[in-house]
């Protein structure tokens, strides 16, 4: 097969410059829709690079915290206007690297540009509070001063939205930035600097290394000039994020896995629960935290969900991400494809049904990427390996409940917690759903994926580090609390 490079080669971006690797070794960035393809090369950025891109941050720190919060709001405003101008361009590019449809990449960029324009807007508001004091001619108030030097460790499955929901924040609240795109997405990653270079922010204010996460990701975490690290992937690494800021007692924020469900009532209106149970589960091809994996559905509408869903799983077109019109396009990577395969065979094994999918669509333009038929299961129990574990790819598990208080037990019986969804129109039971599931998103008649900038996002149990993004939450991160009591004193 020959192999064609496309010509773009980005370079690690380290206080104001683009420079090359001290390795001089690049690593590919491949098409996962066509194996012939490198979409282009990053760097294989080494200790040495990160080591000069946390100095460049620590230096700028010290400046760039002093700017004032409105006009640190103005870089990330001129950002989100490059965003809006470069949608298309950034969204094909992240779509060639990770291979989901360009509308979704496109939707990506878009919002990366709402929560530029959100936590722009957060610079012209309220950084601390007064507060009463024992002494009433006392003055008690606290100020929010950034935590510092952050390293943002980003996923390939959001390549625009995650970062930027993670450097937005950082930036308006004062903080300077180490960002490691993943490995996968490292082209988009390097993108998303160039437009913070654009919208003219100092230089060292965000940095960009390359590599890979157990060495990159691992040094940022490990090094002692990062205050604080966010990051956002499996919960393996993310034990090993946790524990390595533990120990030399850097602030850290993990965002991690799901095992979703839905809860379909016979009172639901089924045609709009067939619908978001279907996008939930094969929307970007599965590869989401908050992609819908159980569909609990009751006994008396199983049949016909059930008919349904596979009508729709069925018409959704499979193919190239930049083609006009395609629904589901291939996973991520190789390593992506064979996990998702491994977990298919599982289930298999374990007595499951299968109902559709489940194979490597026929045809050549599918077996030169690496794509998955969208695949549902039935007579799933909760002990096998595919109602348990996160599979990150397009399949669903059908489960037939007795009743709503059996759905709930089993939609909680997971070590996950991130998202949930219950299909009905009885309000008490949406009440009652609200207080009983497990989980730091919660919708009503809604898909399980889905985040609004304002919104705090994340999960309970093992899907977070029991911290929130994005919105008002995002503070708690990126900023430290000062308590300041001032006495006046009569000379
Ligand atoms: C969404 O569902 O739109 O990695 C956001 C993930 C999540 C983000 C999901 N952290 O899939």
């Amino acid at each position: 097969m020959s192999v064609k490079t496309l010509e773009m080669n980005m370079l690690n971006y380290i206080d104001g410059v683009w420079t090359a690797s001290q390795t001089g070794e690049v690593i590919n960035s491949m098409n996962p829709a066509n194996q012939s393809e490198i979409v282009g090369t990053i760097q294989r950025s080494s200790m040495e690079d990160l080591n000069a891109a946390i100095e460049a941050a620590k230096k700028a720190l010290s400046k760039w915290k002093k700017v004032s919060p409105v006009k640190r709001g103005e870089f990330l405003h001129k950002a989100a206007d490059l965003f809006e101008e470069k949608a298309d361009e950034i969204a094909e590019l992240a779509t060639k690297e990770m291979g989901k449809a360009v509308k979704e990449t496109k939707g990506e960029v878009l919002r990366g540009a709402a929560i530029l324009r959100y936590y722009a807007q957060e610079g012209m508001r309220q950084m601390g509070e007064v507060l009463p004091s024992v002494n009433p001619d006392n003055m008690l108030y606290t100020k929010r001063v950034p935590v510092g030097v952050v390293g943002v460790i980003a996923p390939w499955n959001f390549p625009i939205a995650i970062p930027i929901w993670k450097i937005a924040p950082a930036l308006i609240y004062g903080n300077t930035i180490i960002f490691k795109p993943a490995a996968e997405t490292g082209l988009t990653g390097a993108k998303i600097a160039e437009v913070f270079e654009q919208a003219g922010l100092p230089a060292g204010v965000l940095n960009l290394v390359n590599g890979k996460g157990s060495v990159i990701g691992q040094g940022l975490v490990d090094h002692k000039d990062v205050n604080a690290i966010t990051f956002t992937g499996s919960n393996e690494v993310g034990k090993q994020v946790a524990s390595g800021a533990v120990v030399r007692g850097a602030k850290y924020q993990l965002e991690m896995g799901g095992k979703n469900p839905v809860i379909v009532l016979e009172d639901a209106a089924l045609d709009h629960a067939v619908e978001l149970t279907v996008m939930g589960a094969m929307k970007q091809t599965g590869q989401r935290c908050t992609a819908t994996s159980r569909a609990y559905v009751h006994r008396l509408i199983y049949d016909e969900f059930k008919e349904k869903v596979l009508k729709k799983v069925q018409s959704l077109k499979i193919g190239n991400g930049l083609k006009e019109g395609t629904d589901m396009g291939p996973l991520a990577s190789k390593a992506q494809m064979d996990t998702v395969l491994k977990y298919i065979e599982k289930g298999k094994e374990e007595g499951a049904v299968l109902l559709t999918g489940g194979n490597i669509p026929a045809g050549k333009a599918f077996t030169s990427g690496f794509y998955v038929e969208p695949t549902v299961f039935e007579n799933v129990t909760r002990d096998m390996v595919i109602a348990r574990e996160e599979i990150f790819g397009p399949v669903l598990c059908l489960i037939k409940v007795d009743s709503f208080e059996e759905a709930i037990e089993q939609a909680n019986d997971t070590i996950y917690g991130l998202s949930a969804s219950l299909f009905t129109s009885d309000l008490s039971k949406a009440l009652t759903f609200v207080n009983e599931i497990d989980a730091g998103l919660i919708q009503i008649n809604g898909e399980t994926g889905g985040a609004e900038p304002q919104a705090p996002f994340g999960g309970m149990k093992a899907s977070s580090s029991n911290s929130r993004e994005q919105g008002q939450a995002a503070k708690e991160f990126f900023t430290s609390i000062k308590t300041v009591t001032m006495t006046p004193v009569c000379k």
